[in-house]
């Protein structure tokens, strides 16, 4: 008798829980499903990327002596469900209980919790222990505490590793080094050509395959230049540590219609599959800060982004429930326009980041959150469209860190329980941070008229939409100080501008499908 071990698209890790204590006669199953594939319409790339890595995962177990079981999409009779392909297992092995790891979705924990009832074995679900805070760790923190403070997490984190630390204190002084990292890129600068990789024929094998199954869903198949293997994926590691993190700090928030990725990592997608550990890309990038090989805001502003983000949002998203996903702070329930699918719209800094997230499957944190998300508020988009999109247009996108980034971050949906205040900005902030304004229809420093930049009008009628829910927040005060010091006739002007630009908005939408 031998255990059945299922593995996930986003567990290829030989370290993982379930695979710890692997024996010779157990079967280690991984199974492309079409359930997962179609939960919602995966971007092109994304679906290539997770079937090519847990291909190239399967041969590295079996190459380590592994007994595998590997089911592609197209075998025949794939049922088409984890659960389905379980059974259609257990009728060809003699198995005697099931092992796993715990997903990254309540969604498919609720589905392995209900298997003891549903199958003949014992199921034994284990904790995924890749991430430096566990859900328990997290828990403790969070209970003993009235409001969920990330920095006091992030610190707590810090103190925890040893990282950045001078005994007690932050490394230079300071926990955070934010406000060094908010450079606009100078015009004519270039940043490095970021490394793409060749497909394979494994790769080329599942290209071929998506092209012939979901050519409708998002975004553009080829070319595709992922990382599938734990070695491409560590080259890409080294790539960012060597060439883009001394400047990562210092750009961080800038957009550039010219320069899809900066300076930034493009690892997410590794560390979420699990071809990268958190521990591992720190542990890079502390020693290149030890190494006089990057300074201590880029480095911090990296750790960060993984300690004080990353760990936080995991904890997140379990610790308040399937639950968390409904609620809607400011009732907002417009349609997504037809532009977020085809990219199709005037408005430059919008275009610029639909056609970058076609493209690659990426888009880097500011143009998702202050461009992309900060639409979505000022619109009143519907948070459940907003999050569906979230989950399907990114390779990185995972429901336990796409939710609370989409629901709480950028939408204030959850009504504060991840934001101290909604990340609304007007075309000011655009501006500031990018080089889009220069190439738009519009016009940026006006807010009224055929020509002023939506984002402006649409600021202010957000701000007077929702002043009963917002105004007591003291993080809105200074807004709220210049919405009053406007004059009537300025403030009816603006909401006419918004109403006009939202009726357009709609009559457009109802005119187009989703592509
Ligand atoms: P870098 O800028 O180089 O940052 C380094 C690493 O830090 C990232 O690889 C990532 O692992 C981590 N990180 C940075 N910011 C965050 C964050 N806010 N939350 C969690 N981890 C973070 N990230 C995802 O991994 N999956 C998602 O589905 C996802 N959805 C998002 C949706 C919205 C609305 C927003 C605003 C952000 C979302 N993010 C998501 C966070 C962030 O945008 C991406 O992690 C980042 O853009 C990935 O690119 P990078 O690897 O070049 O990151
Ligand atoms: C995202 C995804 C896709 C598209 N396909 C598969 C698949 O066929 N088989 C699989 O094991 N995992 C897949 N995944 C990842 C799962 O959706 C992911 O494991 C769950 O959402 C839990 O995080
Ligand atoms: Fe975006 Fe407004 Fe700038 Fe156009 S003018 S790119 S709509 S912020």
């Amino acid at each position: 008798m031998s255990a059945l071990r299922l593995v996930l698209g986003d567990q290829l890790t030989h370290e993982l829980g379930s695979l710890r204590d692997v024996q010779p006669d157990d079967v280690v199953l991984l199974c492309e499903v079409y359930d997962e594939a179609t939960y919602v319409r995966h971007h092109q790339q994304k679906l290539v990327f997770i079937f090519s890595a847990m291909r190239h995962f399967a041969q590295s177990l079996r190459a380590r002596g592994v007994r595998v079981e590997y089911v592609t999409l197209d075998a025949p009779g794939n049922t088409g469900s984890f659960t389905g392909e379980v059974q259609r297992a257990l009728a060809r092995h003699p198995i005697d209980r099931i092992i796993v790891t715990e997903p990254g979705e309540w969604r498919v924990l609720q589905m392995f919790e209900a298997w003891p009832a549903q199958l003949p074995v014992p199921v034994e679900i284990r904790e995924d222990d890749r991430f430096l805070c566990s859900r328990a760790e997290f828990a403790a923190w969070a209970s003993a505490r009235h409001g969920l403070r990330r920095d006091f997490f992030y610190r707590q984190l810090r103190r925890k590793t040893g990282w950045l630390m001078q005994g007690d204190q932050p490394e230079g002084g300071q926990w955070n080094y934010d406000p060094e990292n908010r450079k606009r890129l100078p015009r004519a600068h270039r940043p490095p050509q970021r490394m793409a990789f060749t497909p394979d024929a494994v790769t080329r094998a599942v290209i071929d395959m998506v092209r012939a199954r979901f050519a409708d869903h998002f975004g553009e198949l080829e070319p595709f230049g992922w990382a599938v293997t734990r070695a491409d994926a560590l080259r890409a590691l080294q790539h960012f540590i060597d060439d883009c993190l001394p400047r990562f700090g210092d750009y961080q928030d800038a957009m550039s219609g010219d320069a899809d990725f900066l300076y930034h990592s493009i690892i997410s997608p590794y560390l979420n599959v699990g071809l990268l550990t958190a521990l591992e890309v720190c542990a890079a990038a502390l020693s290149a800060w030890r190494e006089g090989r990057a300074p201590l805001n880029a480095v911090e502003g990296f750790i960060r982004q993984i300690l004080g983000w990353r760990e936080y949002v995991r904890g997140l998203y379990w610790f308040n429930g399937p639950e968390y996903a409904h609620s809607n702070y400011f009732n907002a329930n417009r349609s997504l326009p037809a532009f977020f699918w085809d990219g199709n719209t005037p408005m430059n800094c919008l275009r610029q980041c639909i056609r970058n997230t076609r493209q690659h499957a990426y888009a880097h944190h500011i143009q998702r959150l202050m461009v992309i998300g900060n639409f979505a508020l000022l619109a009143g988009l519907a948070p459940r469209e907003v999050q569906a999109w979230y989950l399907l247009v990114y390779a990185d996108a995972f429901e336990w860190v796409e939710l609370p980034n989409t629901h709480g971050m950028a939408l204030f949906a959850d009504g504060g329980v991840l934001a101290s205040k909604p990340y609304a900005a007007s075309g000011a902030y655009i501006n500031r941070m990018s080089d889009y304004c220069g190439g738009c229809a519009f016009d940026v420093k006006l807010k009224t008229g055929n020509r002023a930049c939506p984002f402006n009008s649409l600021y202010w009628n957000f701000l007077i939409q929702h002043r009963a829910l917002l105004l007591s927040n003291p993080r809105m005060a200074m807004p709220y100080r210049n919405l009053a010091a406007m004059p009537d006739g300025q403030r009816q002007a603006l909401q006419k501008q918004a109403r006009a630009f939202l009726t357009t908005l709609d009559q457009e939408s109802r005119a187009q499908q989703p592509v």
